[in-house]
């Protein structure tokens, strides 16, 4: 077993120059050199070579998709998805003696990256009412305490049901299944903080919620956009698609606040070139966008494109297109006509010739893509800024043929695959019509909570259980001070969870861990050794098989966990098999396969290599909308609004964590090491602002409730950031976002853009009281 450290590390900020590319060399020796602090070579080694393989572990890191089986590298996973699996394989453990000797309030003041590197959880464990100390209880009674809460509430609309992607098919489909036979729709997930401002734009105006391009379409294309992701730290696998279609001949086009290693240049490290070269030279253009002005950019654009065919009649837009499957182009041509140049400048900082070379690019391209994240998403106006995206692909007929399309890029590996389960508060009626002819069960309609929602339910006092399985809520949802009071208004909270995490110390009168199984393990039930699935950003349903021992003889599946959960608080209700699907997910994939659309005959076919593709029904010419037509939509816009002596700040992921788990307090391509207080900001914006470099400030928001939040003793960073922004790393911002800063439509939380002001750390020290 390795040792975890004991102590928390001081923060010893060192800045070297940001990189300009990003693999190569370093990534494999960094790679390794975490994960030989978690486990042993030996088994870094097995769990490495198996994965992303055909028959093997999926990655339990980002959703990116799999070259087709024959075209798999050896080693088909990146660096960071090389520390995302020994995170979970380390072979340091949290026991019964740890929470012996550490109290619950304890656990609570020390960091998130502390408390994951203290190992796997190994056994169920209870904090009783108003004790301090977290101490063993055996499953039975657990799942016992759990089911009693639950079937002494007034309403089964007073529990919550939270997952994240990490989860697989198997086990969302028996979560939601639960919760529906329960009686509620309360199913938040970490999408309505991720990409949920990309589904509801995709649903209303092409009919599905998923992005609608393959690896090979992007092999194929002639230009794609990178706008708002930070592919090198968060989708490096990405990076190997991009060069395979640079080398056949696209150009690549990135939007950034920020000049990101990975879109400026990647040397691959699975290739000669990419060891002794320079590499490949990712962005043809790069546009230093300003935070939020993408939305500008893309009716900019339009604008350009609606004129080009004015003065060319026929020659630009692709009017077959638009006039076999799209309404409502000539009140969109017209409304982007109108749009005026100043504000879009203003917008996006951005010049008038930078648009323009772009629309050129475009003219010149027979196959488009657009690829984008959580710097479109975390936006207030998230869903305009999609629905924009859509139009522009439209006005050239970019949809539903090869080599061209809509690229969501997901986050989660099994985020996506989640939603095609069912895990959505506002799944249709066509999915519960389904579970009830299923299983004879009335579903619930009305739609239930989502993440933001949860909280304010909770806040009120409405919500008494609260069940997260993966994930960990607690730092994942924004306005920290506000969620935490609200989690402890609970009467309840439980985890099933692999890893100690801060949702584990903020708690209910009563709190349980639930120690379950990892991706990497071996999962046998009493019908024998079990496989789960899982689907990718390109809509590809795959299987993903556990090799190693288990890290405690204790743990049980996340399956296991659920439907035993079920069995008890359903009390013998006949028509769901949970003791059959616990034994067998084979039995839950064939229920699935009458459920789902698109994954008939499951079982069989996902055993296939490469598995399933779920259809997209764009890519067959048929748009799913109230009219059977793709949308064209006019969206309005505001100019932001930053008063002087403000900033926008963004809240971003750095090279070394996985969402709300820092590994280490290092991010390479950005040159920060030793601390993650930092704020980084635009030289020009600094001596404006009179800040000094390395001068510690605390961020302070501002937000129309007039409530002070502040995220203290941070150091100013100078960077080349666009004018006007900041950036810092979540989860420690997060007590920054207030919980009703939302965008439009999809209730997702802003991350991307919080109005702060940065005030002199020794300001606040000098006016603290005197203890
Ligand atoms: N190593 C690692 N990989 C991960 C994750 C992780 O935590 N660590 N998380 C996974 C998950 S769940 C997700 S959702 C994805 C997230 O993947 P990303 O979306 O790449 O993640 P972020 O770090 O939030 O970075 C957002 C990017 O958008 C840019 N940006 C911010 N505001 C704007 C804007 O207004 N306009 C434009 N054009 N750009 C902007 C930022 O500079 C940054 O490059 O990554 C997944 N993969
Ligand atoms: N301010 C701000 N907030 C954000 C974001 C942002 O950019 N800025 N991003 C948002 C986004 S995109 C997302 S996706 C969410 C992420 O939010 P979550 O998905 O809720 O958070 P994670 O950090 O991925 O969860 C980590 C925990 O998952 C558990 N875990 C890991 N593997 C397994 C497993 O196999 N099974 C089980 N049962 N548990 C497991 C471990 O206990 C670990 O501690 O955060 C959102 N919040
Ligand atoms: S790109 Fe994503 S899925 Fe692929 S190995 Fe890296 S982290 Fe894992
Ligand atoms: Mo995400």
């Amino acid at each position: 077993m390795t040792k975890p450290p004991s102590e928390e590390p001081e923060d010893d900020l060192t800045v070297t120059r940001p990189r300009t590319w990003a693999a190569g060399v370093p990534a494999v020796v960094h790679a390794l050199e975490y994960s030989l602090e978690q486990t042993s070579l030996a088994k870094t080694g097995v769990d490495l070579l198996t994965m992303n393989q055909v028959g093997g572990i999926d990655c339990p890191g980002c959703a990116w998709a799999d070259p087709t089986p024959g075209h798999r590298h050896r080693n088909e996973y990146c660096e960071n998805g090389a520390k995302h699996i020994n995170d979970e394989a380390t072979t340091r453990r949290v026991t019964a003696e740890f929470f012996r000797r550490h109290r619950v309030s304890e656990l609570g003041r020390r960091s998130d990256m502390w408390l994951n590197h203290q190992g796997r959880l190994t056994e169920p464990m209870v904090k009783r009412p108003d004790c301090d100390h977290y101490e063993p209880i055996s499953w039975n009674e657990a799942l016992g305490l759990l089911a009693t809460e639950l079937t002494s509430l007034d309403s089964p609309d007073e529990a919550v049901f939270y997952t994240s992607g990490r989860v697989s098919n198997e086990a969302a489909f028996v979560l939601q299944l639960f919760a529906r036979a329960f009686g509620t729709n309360n199913l938040p997930d970490c999408s309505n903080m991720c990409h949920e401002s990309s589904g509801f734009a995709l649903h209303e105006t092409l009919g599905t919620g998923k992005g609608t391009v393959s690896l090979h379409d992007l092999h194929h294309a002639d230009l794609i956009f990178l706008v708002g992701q930070n592919p090198g730290t968060n989708h490096p696998r990405q990076l190997s698609a991009l060069e395979q279609a640079k080398l056949n001949g696209a150009r690549v086009i990135a939007v950034n606040t920020l000049p990101e290693a990975g879109l400026l240049r990647f040397k691959n490290p699975q290739k000669a070139r990419g060891v002794i070269g320079h590499g490949v030279r990712i962005a043809d253009r790069f546009l230093h966008i300003r935070s939020g002005g993408d939305l500008a950019l893309f009716q900019g654009l339009n604008r350009l494109l609606v004129e080009a065919e004015d003065a060319r009649p026929g020659q630009v837009l692709d009017h077959d297109f638009i006039r076999s499957h799209t309404s409502g182009f000539e009140e969109f041509a017209e409304h982007v006509r109108g749009i005026a140049w100043p504000d879009v400048l203003t917008a996006t900082g951005l010049t008038r010739t930078e648009i323009e070379q772009v629309r050129d690019d475009v003219l010149r391209s027979e196959r488009v893509i657009v690829c984008w994240a959580m710097g479109i998403t975390q936006h207030k106006h998230g869903v305009a800024t999609v629905r924009e995206i859509v139009n522009f692909l439209m006005l050239r007929g970019n949809l539903g043929r090869a080599g061209a399309g809509a690229c969501p890029v997901r986050g989660h590996s099994n985020v996506q695959g989640d939603r095609t389960m069912g895990v959505w508060e506002q799944m249709p009626d066509s999915f519960l019509d389904a579970l009830r002819e299923e299983f004879g069960f009335d579903p619930p309609r009305a739609h239930g909570l989502d993440s933001v929602n949860s909280i304010r339910a909770m806040r009120e006092g409405r919500i008494k259980v609260f069940l997260g399985v993966a994930g960990n809520f607690v730092r994942a949802a924004p306005d920290s001070a506000v969620t935490e009071e609200a989690m402890r208004t609970c009467r309840l909270t439980a985890h099933i969870s692999t890893k100690l995490n801060r949702s584990h110390t903020v708690c209910g009168r009563t709190a349980l861990i639930l120690p379950t199984l990892g991706r990497t393990e071996r999962d046998v039930q009493a019908g024998g050794e079990q496989f789960v699935t899982v689907e990718n950003s390109m809509s590809e349903v795959h299987t993903s098989r556990g090799r190693l021992k288990p890290a405690s003889t204790l743990l049980l599946s996340e399956v296991a966990i659920l439907c035993r959960l079920a069995r008890r608080t359903l009390n013998g209700r006949p028509g769901i098999p949970w003791e059959q699907f616990e034994a067998d997910y084979g039995a839950v994939r064939d229920r699935i396969s009458r459920i789902v659309p698109g994954l008939h005959d499951f079982n069989r076919r996902v055993a296939r290599p490469g598995g399933i593709r779920l259809p997209n029904p764009v890519n067959e010419g048929v748009f799913p909308t109230a009219s059977g037509t793709a949308l064209f939509t006019c969206n309005a816009w505001q100019m932001p609004q930053v008063p002087e002596g403000h900033l926008l700040l963004q809240t971003l992921r750095s090279h070394d964590q996985w969402n709300t788990i820092p590994y280490t307090p290092n991010d390479r391509y950005r040159g920060i090491h030793g601390s993650r207080r930092v704020v980084l900001v635009n030289p020009d914006d600094m001596s404006e602002l009179g800040l000094a470099e390395r001068e510690r400030v605390d961020l302070v928001g501002v937000w129309t409730d007039g409530t002070a939040r502040r995220a203290e003793d941070f150091e100013v960073v100078p960077y080349p950031i666009t004018r006007g922004s900041a950036a810092a790393y979540y989860p420690e911002t997060q007590v920054l976002v207030p919980l009703d800063s939302v965008a439009e439509i999809s209730n997702q939380p802003t991350s991307k853009a919080i109005l702060v002001r940065l005030e002199p750390a020794a300001a606040r020290l000098r006016t603290a009281p005197q203890a």
